[in-house]
């Protein structure tokens, strides 16, 4: 597990603050956005990034390569295979091409201007393809699972290093999720959670997801994963880990 966090934590320092930190959209999609996704695709990560930037959740359809669960709709609705692909229920648009996804969640939820990184599109996918590296063969292949009947619940932010294996694991698993975006908005925050315990201190989120955590479990970290199907709720990714390959591996 030290290795494989170690990896994760290389992936996050090559991306430096992109997906971490927030200013959430100044509108909020009434049904949720659906994503087809590979978790360690360079593309990908950069629309899953822009939705932590801007406090958007996503229910995440998971396409790993050899898949059979989602990657047919994906064929039959846009024609090929290919990640990531966007389905806005609430404009009825859906989209390809991950920087052409970014921008339109910036002109249609954020209602700002695009930001100077986002405008320098080929610099952000050469950097995600460096964070890629790491990570190499993860949250890319298919591997056997079973799929639950609701949707499970991850509690997250793009670039945290505990949740990215936990993403890659669902990915493999092809388990669709709903991705509750927690990015970072105040200074508190970027102390680990064990730190901010011992120094009592608890940071003041305005953000609508971290403020349900912290309601329903009386504190912040990230992953957490709640799954309706058993009404179990995991935060550490090692027990998030064992507990998916326990409940849907086969
Ligand atoms: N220009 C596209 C490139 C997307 C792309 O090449 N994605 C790869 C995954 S990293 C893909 O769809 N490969 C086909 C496959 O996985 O079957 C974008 O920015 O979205």
């Amino acid at each position: 597990m030290a290795g494989n966090i170690a990896s994760s934590l290389l992936s996050t320092l090559v991306r430096g603050s992109n997906g971490i930190s927030c200013t959430p959209a100044a509108v909020k999609p009434a049904q949720l956005l659906q994503l087809y996704d590979i978790e360690n695709c360079p593309y990908c990560r950069l629309v899953r990034e822009a939705l932590t930037e801007l406090d958007l959740d996503a229910e995440i359809l998971p396409c790993p390569k050899e898949g059979e669960r989602f990657r047919p709709e994906v064929e039959q609705r846009g024609g090929k295979a290919q990640f990531p692909y966007l389905v806005d229920p609430n404009t009825g648009i859906e989209m390809y091409e991950s920087l052409d996804i970014v921008a339109y969640l910036f002109e249609t939820y954020g209602q700002r201007p695009l930001p100077l990184k986002w405008r320098a599109g080929r610099l952000q996918t050469l950097g995600s393809m460096l964070a890629s590296a790491p990570r190499m063969q993860q949250g890319m292949t298919a591997r056997p699972g079973v799929s639950p009947e609701y949707l499970l619940e991850l509690y997250s932010f793009e670039s945290s290093p505990y949740a990215r294996p936990v993403r890659e694991l669902l990915c493999e698993m092809e388990i669709a999720y709903i991705l509750r975006n927690c990015g970072r908005t105040e200074l508190q925050e970027w102390l680990l959670p064990p730190v901010r315990s011992a120094l009592k201190i608890t940071p003041r989120s305005t953000l609508e997801n971290r403020l349900q955590l912290q309601d329903l479990e009386g504190r912040v970290s990230i992953p957490y994963l709640y799954d309706p199907n058993t009404e179990t709720g995991l935060f550490e990714s090692a027990d998030i880990l064992q507990y998916l390959s326990d409940t849907y591996g086969c």
